[in-house]
């Protein structure tokens, strides 16, 4: 094929094969190469028809107000918090992410993350690296096998958790404030407060946005306890982080495991000194096999687009 079928705006370095298919098929250009943005979309912006970003970029609407023909947006990543939908809906601009094909994965990132957390693993490996093993035995974890497992969000990734910790013969809870799902038999919660009651491990996994904002307040930190632990792989958005430093600093909850942060890459610095935090860098879906998943169908949803066909998975807006 010819790079003939029409102009792509990438926001931000791809996923490789990703990136060779849109380079071997449409006229790419790199947001992040660009060194006046909107200097070059002035000369350039009416030509754009489609948008390549992630859930991490999102694209902004001041900048998408610069590509006046902008048609479709096609997100690597389930969550698209960083679009604004009502403006892209205000245009008329479709939008499509890449569900399911990261379940697995995510849901792998949550058990690991509470596996780690409760066992302190990484605190343990530190501990063997600096040759204290030595000096003394380590201290005891606690252990998953019959404690309960409330799920913040029980979308796909969360039914995958349930699945998974289900192994793990741990009881599992969700909270859904419109109340149950008909086909689900976990115990619900319509009351945040009360499912962390119940919870000995708190996941969330809601999608971010104004309506989970800081869900995961100071009230809920409480209502955990000292001897639970909190797991993030949603968003950091979905945690009021100095709340939530400031219960580990009181010893409100046992300790925390984060795959996402508020300001990532920047992790709090009062997070890095404590020993009972374990702190990933948003590597929830990141596995080969899912990322290439994920690359093949954001291409998927483009190309589709361009041969005027329907999304293989569109947001609705
Ligand atoms: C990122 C994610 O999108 O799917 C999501 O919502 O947070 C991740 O999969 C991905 O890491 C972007 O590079």
């Amino acid at each position: 094929m010819t790079q003939s079928q029409g102009d792509v705006l990438v926001w931000g370095p791809m996923h490789p094969t990703l990136m060779q298919s849109l380079e071997d098929h449409y006229r790419v250009h790199k947001r992040w190469e660009m060194a006046d943005f909107a200097q070059w979309a002035s000369a350039h912006g009416h030509a754009v028809r489609a948008v390549v970003t992630s859930g991490v970029y999102g694209a902004d609407n001041q900048a998408l107000d610069q590509l006046p023909n902008l048609q479709v947006i096609t997100s690597f990543g389930v969550g698209y918090d960083k679009v604004d939908c009502a403006y892209l809906a205000g245009r008329g601009i479709q939008l499509s992410n890449t569900p399911q094909v990261l379940n697995n994965a995510v849901a792998e990132t949550a058990l690991a993350l509470m596996l780690c957390v409760s066992r302190r693993i990484s605190e343990a490996e530190r501990f063997v690296r600096a040759g204290h093993w030595q000096q003394g035995k380590f201290p005891l974890g606690n252990g998953l096998h019959g404690k309960t497992c409330g799920i913040v969000g029980l979308g796909q990734i969360g039914k995958t958790i349930a699945r998974m910790v289900s192994a793990f013969e741990m009881k599992v809870a969700y909270y859904r404030p419109s109340g149950p799902y008909a086909d689900v038999a976990y115990e619900h919660y319509a009351d945040l407060e009360a499912l962390a009651t119940a919870a000995d491990y708190l996941v969330v996994i809601v999608p971010g946005g104004a309506e989970t904002r800081h869900m995961i307040n100071r009230q809920v930190l409480r209502a955990l306890g000292p001897t639970s632990f909190l797991i993030n792989v949603a968003r950091g958005s979905v945690v009021d982080e100095p709340a939530l430093v400031t219960a580990l600093l009181e010893g409100e909850i046992g300790g925390a495991a984060l795959d996402v942060f508020d300001d990532e890459p920047n992790v709090p610095a009062a997070l890095l000194a404590m020993d009972n935090v374990v702190l990933l860098p948003h590597i929830g879906s990141g596995t080969h096999e899912t990322r290439q998943a994920m690359a093949d169908l954001v291409y998927q949803n483009l190309s589709n687009y361009f041969d005027n066909a329907a999304l293989v998975t569109p947001v609705t807006l």
